[in-house]
């Protein structure tokens, strides 16, 4: 079975796939597009006109978290709980970091203070709510490393980007988010994860918005 992704250089959702094929050493190629001019091939393909998209051999998938349930559940199934209720709630807690991935771009490009501060408190909030969930263990459910665990990752990794300007997680009040966004970034799935113009790339979208997180950061 050929397995193939169509990536966008700093998106996210497209990480979350990565780092569960990284996680378990799945064959993979990579495609990568530019949204800002996206190939008509790649239009065809995708129902929603974004990524990822997973081709298998000639079939089509897409949305970061089917994506990751399929990877998982062809190689043994691991990242999810068994029982439906965890899982359930495995799922929904993975929708709640879509969320806050849609907060974090939102905070990093509004042009204006009111539009950064209105992002910047809601992504506290949530974080907040993730600081309450999280246990003693090392992952996000406990002892075992999860598809939660790989959707939460690229918003931790966005958000070390240049962190002592943009970062949103503060060490004194969330110290269980603190030091889970640190484990999982130390994890070679994750930091090999992105291509390694990665952090240019993101300041440089944030530049191009002239976003008021940009301006406070480049004076
Ligand atoms: N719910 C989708 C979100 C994917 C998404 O928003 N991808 C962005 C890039 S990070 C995209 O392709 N945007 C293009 C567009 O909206 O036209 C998922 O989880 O896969």
């Amino acid at each position: 079975m050929k397995l193939h992704l169509i990536s966008f250089k700093t998106c996210p959702f497209v990480q979350r796939a990565v780092i569960t094929l990284n996680q378990k050493n799945v064959e993979h190629e990579i495609t990568f597009i530019d949204l800002a001019d996206p190939p008509e091939w790649f239009l065809e393909l995708s129902p929603l006109a974004k990524v990822p998209v997973l081709k298998v051999d000639e079939e089509v998938l897409f949305e970061s978290a089917v994506i990751n349930e399929y990877l998982d559940e062809i190689t043994g199934g691991e990242l999810q709980p068994k029982e439906p209720l965890q899982r359930a709630k495995n799922r929904a807690w993975i929708e709640f970091a879509s969320n806050m991935l849609g907060n974090s771009y939102m905070m990093k490009t509004a042009t204006d203070q009111a539009g950064y501060e209105k992002y910047r408190d809601q992504l506290i909030s949530q974080l907040r709510r993730v600081e309450n969930r999280l246990g003693d263990s090392d992952w996000f459910n406990g002892d075992d490393f999860s598809l939660a665990d790989t959707a939460f990752a690229p918003l931790f990794m966005h958000n070390s980007v240049a962190d002592y300007a943009f970062s949103v997680i503060d060490p004194a009040t969330m110290p269980k988010v603190d030091a889970w966004s640190k484990r999982l970034l130390a994890l070679p799935a994750v930091q090999n994860s992105v291509v390694p113009e990665f952090e240019q790339l993101y300041l440089a979208a944030i530049e191009k918005a002239d976003s008021y997180s940009w301006q406070q950061y480049a004076a």
